[in-house]
């Protein structure tokens, strides 16, 4: 199933995405050098905080959508061997969330909503903003249920048959998106667009960023799933072996679309309108969410080690020499797992309570989520490029060599860009802000890194850049094959017997969701409804 109507819906899904990527590369150069305050004529907070907005919705909410969107599409097609299932309503989903993201262009980039990507209310954007966004989430909702509605089309007519693991994990980042994206839903319809409207003259940001947190957490698997799901349907085979475990796989994804959603408290430790005990509560799950990604290093280094031995390596670590290095997608998922351990260890100093007060609201946390988004994810999202363009396009990858550089300049960019921003996180720098001057010993201190985070982000633009040139030189390649190449899936090395239903069905996982929402979320949202907080009577406002 590798047909032209399927490959042109994700041709055109992977461009939006990547031409987001691009743009939003050059504003990150642009951004290292005015936060630095090195050169003075650029100085201007005005044009800074419009072009990091423009940078993070782009990259946070264009670039992955869309990409997860066409990714989607392409796996669930070859996967399950079937055409999407109403291709005129993908279209549809495709075009609205092309103008909602038209749409809050406009104003961000004309400094008309520069609330960064958080859109933290009371800060106000221009309503064209939020209907912009809510108009591509919109788009994203319906691709949820066509995966949906393929999945389960699929298991009524193969019963008792695993759903394909590629399908198994597209399905789950659906179904963890339509929780997830409920949350800012609310925020935006009964908050936002209001308020940017004037029907209403305040709002409570205590609701708002509650929220709003309903939403971050899980929205950051939602961008992770697609690398891990290379990590486990592709990178085996990639490498020349087997999956090491598809059951493993199935439950990793579960945990992920389970315990992603009713933690997002880790976000508001700081906050005050949530109390302790929630937090605790949130804090806990979040411990328990990093453990199918402790699953996912272990099942794919496994699967590496099966490959390496295969391919005649030895001793303990002689494997990981015989592995193909030259491989896009090998050398992504190393550089991949290698940038993870760093970025997780991040995550869990910002999980714990006492760790997260010292980082909290510093350029740690930016450094984290470069780190393991922008370096981890995004990195996946390449080798995912560089494999499919050629099925996609017909034409063979312009050049592997260059592919190579890139991937270990992204790696190698990324590392020179994040390592400051964790220190300078250590040393006070708080994150979203433009330059500033206090001309004091503390921000003397803080020039060394800043010095070294440009010139990461330069390695990292320019790494962008020779990507974007690559898959264009692909697409215009005059040597032209025929569409015979299939995607290839990964085999487990102990075949599928007797799969347990809730390891190959979301439906339950759908429900335990949503008591573990009602336990996380219910009396903190009703809270701001019965309490009678300061200078408020309740109901939100
Ligand atoms: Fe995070 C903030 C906690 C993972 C993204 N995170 C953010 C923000 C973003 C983000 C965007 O608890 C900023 C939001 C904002 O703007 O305010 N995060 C975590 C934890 C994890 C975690 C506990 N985050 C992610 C992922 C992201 C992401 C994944 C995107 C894709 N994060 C937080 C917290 C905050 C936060 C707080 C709030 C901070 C604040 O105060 O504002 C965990 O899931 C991480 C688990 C991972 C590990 C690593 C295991 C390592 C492995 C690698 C093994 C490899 C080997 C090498 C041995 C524990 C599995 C093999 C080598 C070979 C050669 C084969
Ligand atoms: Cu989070």
């Amino acid at each position: 199933m590798n047909e032209a109507a399927e490959r042109k819906l994700a041709l055109y899904h992977l461009w939006v995405a990547f031409g987001a990527f691009i743009v939003a590369c050059f504003m990150g150069e642009y951004q290292v050098l005015e936060r630095s305050g090195f050169i003075a004529a650029l100085d201007s907070p005005t044009v800074y905080f419009a072009s990091v907005s423009t940078h993070g919705v782009l990259m946070g909410f264009v670039l992955t959508t869309f990409f997860i969107m066409g990714f989607g599409y392409y796996t669930a097609t070859t996967s399950l061997k079937q055409p999407v299932w109403n291709k005129p309503l993908a279209w549809g989903g495709f075009w609205l969330s092309l103008a909602g993201t038209i749409m809050a262009a406009v104003p961000l980039l004309s400094g008309k909503a520069s609330v960064l990507y958080t859109f933290y209310l009371p800060m106000q954007a221009h309503v064209a903003f939020y209907i912009g966004a809510t108009l591509l989430v919109v788009g994203s909702w319906i691709w949820c249920v066509i995966m949906l509605v393929m999945f389960n089309q699929w298991k009524k007519a193969n019963p008792g048959l695993p759903v394909p693991l590629a399908m198994f994990a597209t399905g789950a980042n659906a179904m963890l998106w339509l929780w997830a994206s409920a949350g800012v839903a609310l925020e935006v319809l009964f908050q936002a667009i209001p308020l940017a409207l004037g029907w209403i003259d305040t709002v409570d940001a205590g609701l708002a960023r509650t929220l709003f947190a309903w939403t971050l957490h899980p929205i950051v698997y939602f961008w992770l799933i697609p690398a891990y799901t290379a990590f486990y349907v592709f990178v085996p085979k990639q490498a020349g072996g087997y999956l090491f475990s598809d059951e493993m796989a199935r439950a990793a994804f579960i945990i992920l679309a389970v315990f992603a959603l009713p933690i997002g408290f880790h976000h508001l430790y700081m906050d005050p309108e949530q109390a302790k005990g929630w937090k605790l509560l949130h804090g806990i799950g979040t411990f328990v969410v990093a453990l199918p990604t402790l699953v996912t290093g272990f099942t794919v280094i496994a699967s590496l080690e099966i490959a390496g031995r295969l391919r005649g390596g030895k001793g303990l670590f002689g494997w990981i020499g015989t592995l193909p290095w030259s491989n896009p997608m090998v050398l992504s998922v190393i550089l991949s797992l290698l940038m993870l351990i760093f970025g997780g260890f991040g995550g869990i100093v910002n999980a714990s309570y006492a760790m997260n007060a010292m980082i909290h609201n510093t350029a740690w946390v930016p450094g984290h989520f470069h780190l393991i988004f922008a370096g981890t994810t995004v990195i996946m999202y390449f080798a995912i490029a560089y494999y499919l363009w050629p099925m996609l396009v017909g034409k063979p990858l312009f050049s592997n060599a260059m592919a190579l550089v890139q991937l270990w300049l992204w790696f190698i960019g990324m590392s020179i860009m994040t390592t400051p921003w964790h220190v300078l996180g250590l040393l006070g720098q708080p994150r979203r802000i433009s330059s500033v001057v206090y001309n004091n010993l503390l921000t003397l201190s803080w020039k060394p890194y800043e010095l070294m985070m440009i010139f990461g982000g330069l390695i990292l633009l320019g790494s962008a850049c020779l990507f974007i040139y690559n898959l264009v030189k692909t697409q215009l390649n005059p040597v032209a094959t025929d569409f015979t190449q299939q995607v290839e899936y990964a085999e487990p090395i102990h075949p599928l017997t007797n799969l347990p239903e809730f390891l190959n069905d979301l439906s339950l996982w759908n429900k335990v969701i949503a008591v573990l929402m009602a336990i996380s979320f219910g009396f903190p949202i009703l809270q701001f409804f019965i309490m009678d907080t300061f200078e408020s009577s309740g109901w939100g406002y």
